[in-house]
């Protein structure tokens, strides 16, 4: 990144901010000067990785530093200051994180990371080429420029996981991860609710859309990365940058071996393959004791039916991601998944030999474009799943609920009963805005996106009580068939079952008819901004006082998963999906808020509530994150049919087509 585009993007982010507070002094140290500690010692043009404990560090002592200042101005005034000494990523991250985190901040906005860097979600040939055309402009000319991109992206067909680049390459994908991570990250104290939990699901659910979507076109689901002694057979070449300055990601051949990472460049110590298989080691021993052992050699044990205190899952997962503020023993169980992401990310250069830039496993908003990260997290949700498997199945009582029958489930979508499409669509980002373009006219960039039909689900249900009856209603789908074209067992299943929606509904005594529109989606986040969408900023008032905002109502938390990636694109031909809706008692999975309702809460289900309690007291996945029990009301589990005997449950038949085409919205 040019060292102007940073002061330019700051400045961007002060245009859109809007504040009635006039500032203040800037908080010092005691000698007067600011404490930045070690986020000076990040060379600008580096990348900087949530992965790499010193990075985290470093991002910590400058939020700490940003977080001290008490008005938007301040921290504008402030950020201003520092911007040309910082690492241009960290800066970035820092500020985003501080407007996010800091409650008094809420009302700034931030623009879409895709309009910040678009280096990183369009490769640097197109973004040149633009360039380019940009520096022959004749004087005033006015047309708006275009770059279009999509859906062809970063490589062909011939390697099969490429079959699904236009998901896995998705811009909304890739910003959602980089916002989770920058609502839940690692050695910040920040206080997430089931922070490890949902580490684990948020995750375990990225996977499960991965394999949906490979089974879209005829792909088997991946298989997880847990040899780290073999070649990955897999390459990636992701043509981004990792900077404005052109620096490109390292690259992946086929093949290539994980090695001992022994480079000083980068923050992160020597590491060796045996001790991340040591580390794996002690997970595993864990799971199977019961238990992990915290530094003072207590045990700490693990069991998701707790009424107090942290679960199981939970706990493992603060160990594994690792966050090491929250792990029982840093040290002992290690900081195995982060190490991976760089593992992974280093295979091209592991000794710094060839001075080559990590590759795209080591930048939260680029990593999921990578196949291999899949095959990773696959990995990782293994490892959870192995302790799930250790967790007693769900009973009964705790899969029904009396009283309460679902008669009838069914998507309408066009007027069409059951019959869900899917097609093309296109979002423009402005650009020039994130990038020197250095052009009086705005550069669009068009991308080309997997999109869907908006439906609504539409459930009868009968509540026999007497009395009014408040629930939870729950929304899963999974392909009916595995890639041999046979249905799957539960456990077959059980992993691919995806949550779409989760929502409370008051059922009246007698019939009730519920109609959940899909854009209402407790996954999905609405609210992606873009600058075109937050507009001019208004002059200032006579009396010199801030602006009013120009709209009513931002509380950008960017997090959640993008809307139009909601269903797999399905077949062509069509492909049938069994769509799953379970009804549960609010009264037993509702949680109290004790600050009462909170804003910044869509997407809760993947991003929880920024300074709340995750809403739904039920483990993450329920009911498939257990294995099922062997019988269940006198008949034998085998199939997800037998959960949806239970009244309170549903299963429905639906088609997803996928039109290869524009899609009319
Ligand atoms: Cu989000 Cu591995 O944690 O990618």
């Amino acid at each position: 990144m040019a060292a102007t585009d940073q002061t330019r993007i700051l400045s961007l982010y002060e245009q859109v901010s809007y504040t009635s507070d006039t500032g203040g002094d800037v908080p010092t140290d005691s000698t007067g000067g600011l404490n930045l500690g070690t986020a000076l010692n990040m060379p600008r043009g580096s990348v900087f990785s949530t992965f790499v404990q010193s990075h985290r560090r470093a991002a910590k002592d400058l939020c700490d530093v940003l977080m001290s200042t008490s008005s938007p101005i301040q921290l504008m005034e402030l950020a201003g200051r520092l911007s040309d000494r910082l690492n241009e990523n960290l800066f970035i991250y820092a500020v985003s994180f501080v407007i996010l985190h800091k409650q008094e901040f809420r009302n700034l906005r931030l623009p879409s990371i895709v309009e910040v860097f678009p280096h990183k979600f369009v490769p640097a040939e197109e973004l040149t080429k633009m360039q380019v055309t940009v520096n022959k402009l004749p004087p005033n000319q006015e047309a708006q420029l275009v770059i279009e991109y999509g859906p062809e992206f970063a490589s062909t067909n011939l390697k099969p996981e490429h079959r699904v680049s236009y998901w896995s390459e998705d811009y909304g994908i890739n910003s959602h991860h980089w916002h989770w991570h920058l609502v839940y990250p690692a050695e910040m104290d920040v206080p997430g609710d089931r922070k490890g939990e949902l580490f684990y699901y948020m995750h375990q659910q990225m996977v499960a859309s991965y394999d949906m979507e490979s089974l879209s076109v005829d792909l088997n689901r991946v298989e997880k990365l847990e040899n780290w002694r073999v070649p990955i057979r897999d390459g990636y070449f992701s043509k981004l940058t990792s900077n404005n300055s052109g620096s490109a990601w390292g690259t992946r051949q086929d093949d290539s071996l994980m090695k001992d990472f022994s480079r000083t460049d980068f923050g992160l110590d020597f590491m060796d393959i045996t001790v991340m298989e040591i580390w794996m080691s002690r997970l595993m021993d864990a799971i199977h004791q019961g238990y992990m052992m915290n530094s003072n050699g207590d045990s700490v044990p693990l069991s998701d039916n707790v009424t107090t205190g942290k679960l199981g899952i939970e706990i493992l997962g603060d160990a594994f991601e690792a966050d090491a503020s929250l792990s029982p023993n840093a040290l002992f169980y290690g900081d195995l998944h982060n190490l991976g992401h760089l593992m992974i990310a280093f295979t091209h250069d592991n000794d710094g030999a060839h001075k080559e830039e990590i590759g795209v496993m080591g930048d939260s908003a680029t990593a999921m474009s990578d196949p291999v990260f899949y095959r990773w997290h696959k990995f990782v949700d293994g490892i959870f799943q192995e302790y799930k498997m250790t967790q007693p199945p769900y009973t009964l009582e705790d899969l029904s609920l009396p009283n309460v029958v679902v008669d009838k489930v069914g998507v309408l979508s066009d007027n069409q009963l059951n019959q869900l499409t899917t097609g093309w669509n296109l979002r423009e980002f402005e650009a020039s805005s994130g990038l020197d373009f250095n052009a009086p006219n705005p550069v669009m960039l068009r991308i080309t996106h997997l999109d869907h039909a908006p439906f609504n689900y539409h459930i009868q249900v009968t509540n026999s009580g007497a009395a009014p009856k408040k629930v939870t209603v729950s929304i899963f789908i999974a392909p009916k068939h595995n890639v041999r074209g046979l249905e799957m067992s539960f456990m077959e299943q059980r992993l691919l079952w995806s949550e779409m929606d989760k929502f409370t509904e008051t059922l009246k005594p007698g019939k009730n008819q519920i109609v959940r529109a899909s854009k209402d989606s407790s996954i999905t986040n609405p609210n992606e901004f873009t600058f075109s969408d937050l507009g001019p900023r208004p002059p200032p008032a006579a009396d010199g006082s801030a602006p009013p905002p120009a709209n009513n109502e931002f509380n950008f938390c960017g997090c959640g998963w993008p809307e139009h990636l909601l269903l797999p694109s399905g077949k062509p031909e069509g492909m049938t999906y069994q769509l799953f809706v379970m009804l549960t008692d609010y009264e037993k999975d509702k949680v109290e808020e004790p600050k009462g309702p909170s804003k910044c809460a869509n997407a809760v289900s993947f991003c929880g509530i920024l300074d709340a309690k995750y809403p739904d007291k039920s483990p993450m996945g329920f009911p498939f994150d257990r294995r099922p029990p062997p019988i269940l009301n006198n008949e034998m589990v085998t199939s997800v049919a037998d959960y949806a005997s239970l009244g309170n449950m549903s299963l429905t038949d639906i088609t997803i087509t996928f039109l290869n085409n524009q899609l009319k919205k």
